[in-house]
């Protein structure tokens, strides 16, 4: 039986349409399943949207529609972005489905029955737009006379209401022994230090319900409270691997092997997400990585500067592997990173129209002209030959590490590198010359250079599923020739291969 790897991403709260930073959450968490896909697990791969909250019943009064329509119209947005960018997800979850609603009571439940939840009042600001409660120390008056957030300015509303606490301040020492014994919990290790000194300050007890307004989660037996918005969006784990319902599913896939969110909702997955799985006395995932945030032209993206971009605008231009392409080469996964149309002009012409796609079609074409299209049998090897090979053979360990460390800019700069050494192979080789004197040795060159290209690009399928595919089909590599089981095998000479035509064009600066 193959092994499990569960991996999800942050479930996006619909109040509004998708941007640039949700495109590359999905773009980089759906390249990590397919890797782990074609590596031979069994994966379940999680997304979805963030329905409930006093954000998206605001919102939904401010257009004058009921919630659950904002939800649903903005939540199929999500959905059909995911899907233009070929997002491999098996389930899109919306919090507002039923079998997530018997999940999060479940838990509810069992942190009721643990003793961690008790009534008391709260006072206190509130963060509406990062559904976040501020400390008091952590809040300043702004020019206008508001009360805002130190951290990130969004203006706080003052609120007193009867809620239920969570008794997060008992889990400090057990959180702090987590981050310390199991220390690839939180990555990268920048984050697992923020969270550390964070929890060492101390932790006050968190207000998980709210009865101001009542979009949300009813609380069981809770007298017209609902569920603080955290409590319920960070259950969509469990909700997504079968809890409670499907226990064969729920055994098979949790612990989640990894959660890919974004930097700024890391407290909320390292602190407040494995107290409450203790609380519920439920295992705890085993890793979650939070990659940067994603800049304009190294600004940041916001309604006021106009500088928001419609992910589908960056698709239409540039095409769905480009863009994929160009994140996850372009930004150290981990980090921010920035871009710009010169950006991925730049990175497509050079990395996929000159190293790549030039690379495999002048390969294929010389075999198409002194070949017939028949893909030559090797004579001997020499040192060189020998050389390239073991390069391009030795790929998959090596991006097996980076890929499981999630460094997947360092997974792109291995197979780019082994482009570039193929490149000044062929140069060196110069096919073309000996094609006048020494055929079988033309042979031997051109193909040594498609098995590097079949390697490289069966590694390179979890990042550009569609144009890899083509690729494929002009080595004339076989459907079920094509997981990363079929590296350790060779092409067959004598294949028959298909004329060839370019994969990755270059993009002309009248274009730009
Ligand atoms: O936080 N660059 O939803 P969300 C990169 N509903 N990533 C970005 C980004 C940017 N500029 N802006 C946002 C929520 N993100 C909650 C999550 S999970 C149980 C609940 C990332 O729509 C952000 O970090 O505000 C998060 O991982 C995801 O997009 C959804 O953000």
């Amino acid at each position: 039986m193959r092994p499990a790897f569960y991996v999800t991403t942050a479930i996006a709260y619909p109040n509004g349409a998708p941007h640039i930073g949700h495109a590359y959450e999905y773009i980089s968490a759906d390249t990590l399943a397919r890797f782990k896909r074609l590596d031979g697990y069994d994966v379940l791969f999680l997304t979805g949207t963030d329905e409930h909250g006093q954000k998206m019943q605001q919102t939904a009064e401010a257009e004058g529609i009921p919630t659950g329509e904002l939800a649903r119209r903005n939540s199929d947005r999500f959905q059909s972005l995911q899907e233009r960018l070929g997002s491999s997800f098996d389930r899109f979850i919306r919090t507002t489905d039923a079998d997530h609603h018997r999940a999060s009571e479940e838990i509810w439940r069992r942190m009721v029955e643990r003793g961690d939840i008790y009534l008391d009042s709260y006072s206190g600001w509130y963060d509406v737009r990062d559904e976040s409660f501020v400390n008091e120390d952590d809040t300043t008056v702004d020019d206008d006379g508001h009360r805002v957030c130190t951290e990130n300015g969004h203006v706080l509303t003052w609120t007193e209401e009867e809620t239920y606490f969570f008794r997060l301040s008992a889990y400090q020492d057990k959180l702090l022994e987590l981050y310390r014994s199991r220390p690839e919990f939180i990555g990268p290790d920048v984050r697992r230090n923020e969270v550390t000194s964070f929890v060492g300050g101390g932790l006050k007890d968190l207000s998980v319900s709210r009865t101001t307004f009542d979009w949300g989660v009813p609380v069981p037996d809770g007298d017209g409270h609902v569920m603080y918005v955290w409590v319920d969006a960070l259950t969509n784990y469990l909700t997504g691997a079968g809890f409670p319902d499907d226990p064969e599913t729920f055994a098979r896939f949790w612990p989640a092997d990894l959660h890919v969110i974004g930097k700024d909702i890391i407290r909320f997955h390292c602190v407040y997400w494995p107290a409450f799985l203790m609380s519920a006395g439920i295992e705890l995932p085993e890793r979650v990585f939070a990659h940067g945030f994603l800049f304009n032209n190294g600004q940041k993206m916001s309604k006021s500067l106009g500088n928001v971009i419609d992910p589908q605008v960056l698709l239409d231009e540039f095409g769905v592997d480009p863009v994929r392409f160009f994140f996850l080469r372009e930004v150290s996964y981990g980090q921010d990173g920035s871009y710009s149309t010169e950006a991925i002009v730049a990175r497509t012409n050079a990395d996929l129209a000159n190293e790549y796609g030039n690379l495999a079609q002048r390969t294929l074409s010389m075999i198409g002209k002194y070949f017939d299209g028949t893909l030559p049998a090797p004579g001997e090897f020499t040192e060189a030959d020998r050389a390239l090979l073991a390069t391009a053979d030795g790929l998959l360990p090596v991006l097996r590490g980076h890929f499981d460390a999630q460094a997947l800019h360092l997974g792109l700069e291995a197979l780019w590198s082994t482009l570039a050494d193929t490149n000044r192979y062929i140069s060196a080789q110069e096919p073309w010359k000996l094609a006048k004197t020494d055929l079988e040795r033309t042979g031997t060159v051109l193909y040594v250079c498609a098995e590097v290209i079949r390697i490289v690009t069966l590694l390179a399928q979890p990042v550009m599923p569609t144009s890899t595919g083509t690729i494929l089909d002009l080595l004339a590599v076989a459907d079920d020739e094509r997981d990363f089981a079929a590296i350790g095998t060779r092409l067959r000479p004598g294949a028959a291969l298909p004329k060839p035509s370019p994969v990755f064009p270059r993009i002309e600066s009248a274009k730009d």
